[in-house]
């Protein structure tokens, strides 16, 4: 894409023009910058959520652009719920705890979908193959609950830094 903002010639649809360019161009400028593919940019907060935040029910962005009326009927009994992708009644709601964690607990399995872009809770650590999200407490226990180590790998300074060892 060629910009040319200092063009001789002045015509009005030229501004017009100029000025959809530069908005689209901060628009994608704001987007790399602020979120990534596993995140959503909230619109005018200026602020990015994980992608799993997006209607369910709950104001995360806190401009409301994560909750637009184009959602899907929420069924769940409490906001912020994970709703399965095929959810017909609030049986198909499940803990955001449970997305990627390696087990299907949504029948259409859609709580195990695109795991290697999804962002884990703070509580949580993420594995890199399988890409699946462990409670905090089980990265450095000494036991491999990764599947490849990775939540031991980072870690041996830790444990070896322990007292009395
Ligand atoms: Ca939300
Ligand atoms: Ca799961």
């Amino acid at each position: 894409m060629s910009l040319r903002y200092n063009n001789t010639r002045t015509h009005p649809s030229h501004k017009i023009a100029s000025k959809y360019v530069i908005l689209h161009f901060k628009k994608l400028l704001s987007s790399a910058i602020f979120s990534s593919s596993s995140e959503f940019l909230c619109r005018n907060a200026y602020k990015c959520i994980p992608n799993w935040m997006r209607c369910d029910g709950q104001n995360d962005c806190g401009d409301g652009t994560d909750e637009p009326a184009s959602c899907r009927l929420y069924y769940c009994t409490q906001p912020g719920l994970f709703q399965c992708h095929n959810a017909n009644s609030s049986s198909h709601c499940i803990s955001p705890t449970l997305l990627c964690d390696g087990v299907p607990q949504c029948m259409d399995g859609s709580d195990e979908l695109n795991c290697e872009r999804h962002t884990c809770l703070e509580s949580q650590f993420k594995c890199q193959n399988p890409p699946k999200c462990i409670p905090k407490s089980q990265q450095c226990n000494m036991v491999d609950n990764c599947e490849d180590s990775s939540d031991e790998k980072a870690c041996r300074k830790l444990n070896h830094a322990v007292p009395g060892l």
